[in-house]
């Protein structure tokens, strides 16, 4: 399935001049017209949900720790899941702070759920490019945010084209008009309102369909970043000068940390395709969720310097060490979203490992030692499942992704969605 990775051979160009950060700061209107191509590619992929649901619902199911509601209305002040905020339009990611969950929409709005409400106004609305699998991605909140304020947000825009290019070679004889970059924006809050936006990263290589999306804090107080891969002919996810395909590392204000594995580079570890989710264990081990091209979506864990084989391989390494195999393989896939780890004991989880899954429309939980055939159901029968956050208190979030055109939205879509027991 996922026709939109083979038709992503389009490459862009780029201007020399970037646009500055007020700039990109425009009022809520949105423009939700599909182009012809975006409708195919939607078409393709119903009929390979429908194709997949089936697959699924005629698989004996695990037992789940938590009701399964079969429709969403049947979720009430009683149940343990509650729906704390709907209309979400294109939600991307979340992060979780006190009372309040920051999420992103792809088309360019943070929107703030506080003390279980939705806001009606938009925390920023950034001007993000129109872009099947890009626009405003990932979210974090700065480790000392009660202090500053500091929200981190990773978005692809678009810029007029001329005769330079991202440097894919392969893009110079198929430019398209327009460029397609990521940068990393740190945004200030004051209020549930934009008090400052700057750019701390810029220059990431974009494309219409794989263009990763996480950023989150480590245990380091570092801010990693995923980049996907700026087409699937593309070999910058193995060029350790290129943005493309990476896990990067940097400090809060954009700096490169001086203990990083390639000297004075962000660049943390190399070879990733499209990766969709970032978590560390209780060891401080990191691992990332990524998807592959139409199968072998990974689970892996990163090491400083390690190459995880894309474009080369997919889910195996090399016998050498040179490229690193996943702990987790899935074929068929299941496209995976945001991922964590769980430790409390509130909601009766039998393993510590959360993994948001788009294509097979659940939240799962897994067990590393015993791989796939551990994998349990704790969430099902709201749709496609995009990002998972845990919040202090145990109870964990999680945020639908039924309209970003991949899914058969309810009238309520998209929601967030609260799981406290
Ligand atoms: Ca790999």
């Amino acid at each position: 399935m996922h026709a939109s990775c083979s038709a992503s051979g389009l490459l862009r160009p780029a201007a020399e001049d970037t646009k500055t950060t007020s700039q990109e700061i425009i009022n809520g209107s949105r423009h939700g017209d599909e182009k012809a191509m975006d409708k195919k590619i939607q078409i393709v992929a119903i009929v390979g949900a429908i194709a997949f649901s089936v697959m699924v619902l005629s698989s004996p199911s695990d037992p789940i720790p938590l009701p399964e509601p079969a429709t969403i209305s049947e979720i009430t002040s009683a149940s343990p899941v509650s729906v704390v905020a709907t209309e979400l339009d294109k939600p991307r990611a979340m992060a979780v702070h006190g009372d309040r969950v920051f999420v992103t929409e792809k088309e360019g709005a943070v929107r703030v759920i506080e003390n279980g409400t939705l806001l009606e106004r938009p925390l920023a609305v950034l001007r993000a490019a129109d872009a099947f699998d890009g626009g405003l991605l990932g979210i974090d909140v700065d480790p000392n945010f009660d202090d500053n304020g500091y929200l981190y947000v990773l978005l692809t825009y678009e810029e007029e084209a001329n005769t330079t290019t991202n440097g894919d070679d392969d893009a110079v004889h198929r430019s398209p008009p327009v460029a397609l970059w990521n940068k990393v924006l740190r945004i200030t809050e004051s209020g549930n309102r934009l008090a400052d936006a700057a750019t701390i990263l810029d220059r990431i290589p974009g494309s219409k369909f794989t263009n990763g999306g996480f950023v989150k804090f480590g245990p380091d107080d570092k801010l990693y970043i995923g980049t996907g891969t700026p087409s699937d002919a593309s070999h910058l996810p193995q060029d350790p000068e290129s943005l493309a395909g990476k896990i990067l590392r940097i400090n809060g204000d954009g700096s490169v940390p001086e203990d990083n594995p390639f000297d004075g580079s962000p660049v943390y570890s190399i070879g990733h395709r499209n990766p969709q989710g970032m978590a560390w264990d209780a060891a401080g081990r990191m691992y990332v969720a990524e998807h592959g091209p139409d199968k072998n979506d990974e689970i892996n864990v990163v090491v400083p310097g390690g190459n995880y084989g894309w474009p080369q391989s997919e889910c195996s390494g090399d016998d050498n060490g040179n490229t690193r195999a996943a702990i987790l393989c899935y074929d068929p896939s299941i496209e995976p979203g945001g991922i964590a780890f769980y430790d409390s004991d509130r909601l009766g989880l039998e393993y510590g490992f959360v993994m948001a899954s788009l294509r097979a429309s659940n939240l799962y939980q897994i067990d590393f030692e015993e791989g796939l055939p551990s994998q349990q159901s704790i969430l099902s029968g709201v749709g496609r499942v995009r990002d998972v956050a845990v919040h202090p208190d145990g109870s964990i979030y999680i945020i639908t992704s039924n309209t970003d055109g991949k899914g058969f939205p309810d009238e309520d879509d998209d929601r967030l969605i609260h799981i406290r027991r």
